[in-house]
């Protein structure tokens, strides 16, 4: 049988090529309109907080329903309706600018390259402003920034990048950055105490703010307290060594023992730090001191030279003493953090 070719056949060829060509043009606009229906679907969830955010700014724009109501909760500020993530004192940032024929139509300006768009764009998931500043309150942007919903009392406002909103850790204490709840992909998960809160978050504002309010009478009263750690200092000749005005100069006179696992410590600052096991094992972990930091607060005194023997090749063990305000002297945690180095907290009214 003959072959029949398609070169030799002009008209079968310009059928097949017309059939491509349409075949292209179809799947291209089929593409550019899943690609559209992509970027509203994922707004879809978005939607509705839209809807109550429109509400919410009409009477918003009208000064004199303004419908935030900071109201006082154990302390803790909490702010009932703002866009999410944006801070109560940026609110005037988000108001809608009206436009169109009857002004009916509202549209956000973007807070640093001034582009207007619609407003229900708000905190949609997709990042229209170059700035970041129309996604405050989702990851969509880059270099955009979230503001926990509650503010906590006498601290600057808490914020995050918001890259790390929706990522499954818990970082507002109101648990605000997490509003979808997921938890971290399993893999990332951890198990146990003494790690970070993941989500679905719960709000521990209310404890913080508590351990804050703590905090502050603990400073005070360890201020009060402090001046007898002066004082003892007053007539030496080299209160430096023992900190500014020599306030520490008092612990150098005690000894602190402290447990940890199955090893008794003894903790005395600028002359030596112990450890035992009886009646095996007897170490020193320090006996030579250097201020590592003592200023800005922070009062971090290294005790090396310690002993060596079954240490990483050979170091010395050695231990660092991280002096934290406290309404007495006591070694409040002891920690081998890598072996032969240990890190000792101690409370002392002299830090505070
Ligand atoms: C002793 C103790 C431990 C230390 C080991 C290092 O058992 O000083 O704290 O980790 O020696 O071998």
């Amino acid at each position: 049988m003959r072959k029949i070719s398609v070169w030799k056949r002009p008209r079968i060829l310009i059928l097949v090529l017309a059939a491509a060509g349409i075949f292209l043009t179809f799947q291209f606009f089929s593409l550019k309109a899943l690609f559209y229906t992509q970027k509203r679907s994922s707004q879809a969830s978005y939607v509705k907080e839209n809807e109550r955010m429109e509400n919410f700014i009409e009477e918003f724009n009208d000064e004199d329903s303004m419908r935030i109501h900071p109201s006082e909760a154990h302390g803790v500020k909490h702010l009932s309706i703002v866009p999410r993530g944006v801070h109560i004192d940026d609110m005037h940032l988000y108001k809608a600018v009206q436009q169109g024929h009857h002004k009916t139509q509202k549209m956000f300006r973007c807070v640093k390259t001034e582009n207007l768009l619609p407003y229900s764009w708000l905190n949609d998931d997709y990042c229209d402003c170059e700035d970041g500043s129309d996604e405050p309150g989702t990851a969509a942007c880059p270099n955009g920034r979230f503001y926990c919903a509650q503010q906590l009392p006498d601290q600057t406002a808490v914020s995050l990048p918001s890259s790390r909103v929706n990522d499954g850790i818990c970082d507002c204490c109101d648990g605000s950055d997490e509003w979808a709840g997921r938890a971290p992909p399993k893999s990332m998960r951890h198990k146990g105490k003494n790690i970070v809160l993941q989500a679905p978050c719960r709000n521990h504002c209310d404890t913080i703010a508590k351990i804050s309010k703590e905090n502050n009478q603990i400073r005070k009263l360890g201020k009060r307290l402090k001046t007898k750690y002066v004082q003892a200092a007053e007539s030496l000749w080299d209160k430096e060594k023992y900190g500014p005005a020599g306030v520490f100069y008092k612990l150098s006179k005690s000894c602190f023992p402290h447990k940890a696992l199955q090893y008794n410590f003894n903790v005395c600052p600028f002359q030596s730090v112990t450890q035992e096991h009886f009646p095996t094992e007897r170490w020193t972990l320090g006996r030579k001191s250097s201020w590592k930091q003592k200023s800005h607060g922070q009062f971090l005194l290294e005790m090396s030279g310690g002993d060596a023997v079954n240490c990483p090749e050979g170091r010395p063990r050695q231990s660092l003493i991280l002096f934290l305000c406290g309404i007495n002297d006591r070694v409040v945690e002891l920690r081998e953090d890598q072996r032969c180095e240990y890190v000792i907290k101690f409370a002392t009214p002299a830090a505070c």
